[in-house]
């Protein structure tokens, strides 16, 4: 009998390791997933998805190589999807030297185990439009000069072209997928999209009583999560390994983000909504537009969900998560036993 498929991701408890280990279930792999060893473990989106019980988890930390090795040894993969990260840009300000451990430092340290255990193991490193920084060009592609403008882009422009070097360097499978920001009702609660339409579904329900925010002006390329991971597989499936833009190609504020999700619940978002600089970042990216022709034309990818829909759908889930939670219902979830922002100090509180 043909031996199934097998796929090792690291950052399984995120997002995208979330959705990507239920896309990857669905098509027949066997699949692995890395998560880190906290004091209370956090499964509650593969536990949200029902596949908790179909991953293979392997405790493993990025700053860690022995663990790595170990990793890979044990799942014997065919694909690696290297998704682990310190992924939240406004904390990459606050630990710049865990951003270059974890997220720089992170790709060479799979990269080096993979082509030691098996060159052969082909390689997603999840890279990111937060290259472009301020790159002012309008709308960006693959050919788009980068200009990180954070510590984490920083971090994420060494493994973008240390995934690069791999495959020039040493004939590795080894491909960067350039996405741009791609939000569900599993994203987490740092990131703007899910802190407003968590604070929408609180205030409708009478639980919160305002939203505060940092840089309203920003402009995004916002697409839905689960379409973005098929992506990442299509890119491991190709001939010849390459670099991906994955985007909408549409933009919008955070103003029209946070003026939608308060409508979808009836309400005014002017109403609700101060600015707190608290959530300012030292240096912002201004305006993402991502130019997504080239994985249309080789993988056949295209988004589908708009961004109304994406913004319905996350704030109808909030909304009913915190009716359930009302009603005295428990299931897998992360807002409950969110810490209030409020008692989070942070540097900007300094300057
Ligand atoms: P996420 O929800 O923040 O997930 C990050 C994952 O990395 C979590 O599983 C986390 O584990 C793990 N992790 C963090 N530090 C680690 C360490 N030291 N060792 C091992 N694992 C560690 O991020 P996401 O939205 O799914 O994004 C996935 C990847 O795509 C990230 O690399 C991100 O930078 C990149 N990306 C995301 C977007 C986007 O819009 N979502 C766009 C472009 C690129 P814990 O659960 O233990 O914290
Ligand atoms: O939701 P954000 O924190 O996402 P950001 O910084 O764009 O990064 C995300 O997308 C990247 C892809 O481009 C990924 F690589 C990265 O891992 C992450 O997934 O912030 C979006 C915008 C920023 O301009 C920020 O300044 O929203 C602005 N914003 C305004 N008020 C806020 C807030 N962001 C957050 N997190 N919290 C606020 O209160």
């Amino acid at each position: 009998m043909k031996k199934k498929k097998s796929a090792l991701i690291t950052g399984v408890t995120g997002q995208d390791g979330a959705y990507l280990a239920k896309f990857l279930l669905d098509k027949g792999y066997a699949v692995f997933g890395t998560y880190r060893r906290l004091s209370t473990p956090n499964f509650w989106r593969l536990q949200y998805l029902d596949i908790f019980d179909r991953v293979k988890l392997i405790p493993a930390d990025l700053v860690d190589s022995t663990s790595i090795v170990e990793a890979l040894m044990i799942s014997e993969p065919d694909e690696v999807y290297h998704l682990a990260a310190q992924s939240f840009v406004g904390a990459s300000f606050e630990q710049p030297v865990g951003a270059g451990e974890i997220t720089g430092l992170g790709v060479p340290r799979m990269l080096e185990a993979i082509r030691s255990i098996n060159p052969r193991i082909r390689f997603y490193q999840a890279s990111t439009s937060e290259l472009y920084g301020n790159s002012n060009t309008g709308v960006q592609t693959e050919e788009t000069p980068f200009r990180p403008a954070s510590p984490y882009s920083a971090a994420k422009l060494y493994g973008y072209w240390i995934t690069r070097i791999y495959r020039e360097g040493y004939g590795m499978f080894a491909c960067n997928g350039i996405l741009f920001n791609h939000e569900s009702p599993l994203r987490g609660l740092e990131f703007v999209t899910r802190k407003i339409s968590n604070a929408v579904a609180k205030i409708a329900l009478g639980i919160e009583k305002e939203l505060r925010l940092g840089n309203m002006e920003a402009q995004r390329d916002w697409g839905y999560a689960p379409e973005y991971v098929e992506s990442m597989w299509l890119m491991l499936q190709q001939d010849k390994p390459d670099d991906y833009v994955i985007a909408t190609n549409e933009t919008h504020s955070v103003a029209e983000f946070a003026r939608r999700a308060f409508a979808t619940a009836g309400l005014d978002w002017e109403k609700y909504t101060r600015v707190d600089e608290r959530f300012l970042r030292p240096i912002d990216v201004n305006f993402l537009r991502g130019d997504y022709t080239k994985a249309k034309e080789k993988l056949g990818w295209r988004p589908k969900v708009t961004f109304e829909r994406l913004v319905e759908i996350m704030v109808k889930e909030d909304l009913e998560r915190w009716g359930r939670w009302q009603q005295g219902k428990t299931f897998p979830w992360d807002a409950p036993s969110y810490p209030t922002e409020a008692g989070i100090l942070t540097r900007a509180l300094r300057v």
